[in-house]
């Protein structure tokens, strides 16, 4: 028991270090749900390997780095952050921004086959508002095809708990404060070329209709509900 009680001293010493080092840098970079190599073929491992590490990383530590001329950011929820980004510079809005984009796009991907189907709730209004399945899959390529350069295609509740479809241009989303068309977003895909240019160059269209087979329904149907519920 002495013994233990020991083990236990010289485990918490061990961790203080960290967990001073925590409370510095309030952000931090959430693991992915499944392996680099798990969503092969339609994304390759080193993608996902320099998307999490290098991309996502860095808008962590940039966003961490903003908390020294905003030292309020710290006691915030990204969320709480991106629901005012307009008071802020651009350097808060591409980190803060990019930090919830890429933590909503890891969650709302799984394996192939993994995903699930999405719950009677989310089915009923995708039926309702784009026919079908294949009607949702149209409409986002064709959201997606109007966005010129980098950004994010998203699928949003909108106050009136309806579903729709928008663009953000950069690491901008639809819960910021200076975005066209605002709402909860269910789904979310990186149309950075940083996302699919290894394995698809150019072929942007081709990466976002391979993509379906990535998507989580699950997490989307968690996302819904959370959303409609409000
Ligand atoms: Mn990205």
């Amino acid at each position: 028991m002495r013994r233990l009680s020991l083990l236990v001293a010289t485990l918490v010493s061990l961790a203080l270090p960290a967990a001073a080092n925590e409370a510095a840098k309030p952000f931090g970079l959430p693991p992915l749900p499944y392996a680099y190599e798990a969503l092969e073929p339609v994304i390759g491992a080193e993608t996902m390997r320099l998307h999490h590490t290098r991309h996502h990383q860095a808008q962590v530590d940039g966003l961490n780095a903003q908390v020294a001329h905003f030292p309020e950011l710290a006691a915030m929820s990204v969320e709480q952050i991106l629901a005012k980004i307009s008071s802020y510079p651009a350097a808060v809005r591409g980190n803060a921004g990019g930090h919830f984009n890429h933590s909503l796009y890891w969650q709302v991907m799984a394996p192939k086959g993994k995903g699930g189907a999405p719950s009677e709730a989310l089915s009923q209004a995708i039926v309702k508002t784009y026919g079908s399945m294949d009607g949702l899959r149209d409409a986002f390529a064709k959201e997606s095809s109007t966005l010129f350069g980098s950004g994010w295609v998203w699928l949003i509740v909108t106050n009136e708990a309806a579903l729709a479809l928008t663009t953000t241009p950069n690491q901008d989303n639809p819960l910021m404060d200076v975005a066209a068309k605002r709402g909860a977003p269910i789904l979310g895909n990186d149309l950075w070329e940083h996302a699919y240019y290894l394995g698809y160059q150019n072929r942007r269209a081709d990466y976002i209709k391979a993509w379906w087979e990535l998507v989580n329904w699950q997490e989307v149907s968690r996302r819904f509900e959370a959303a409609t519920k409000k």
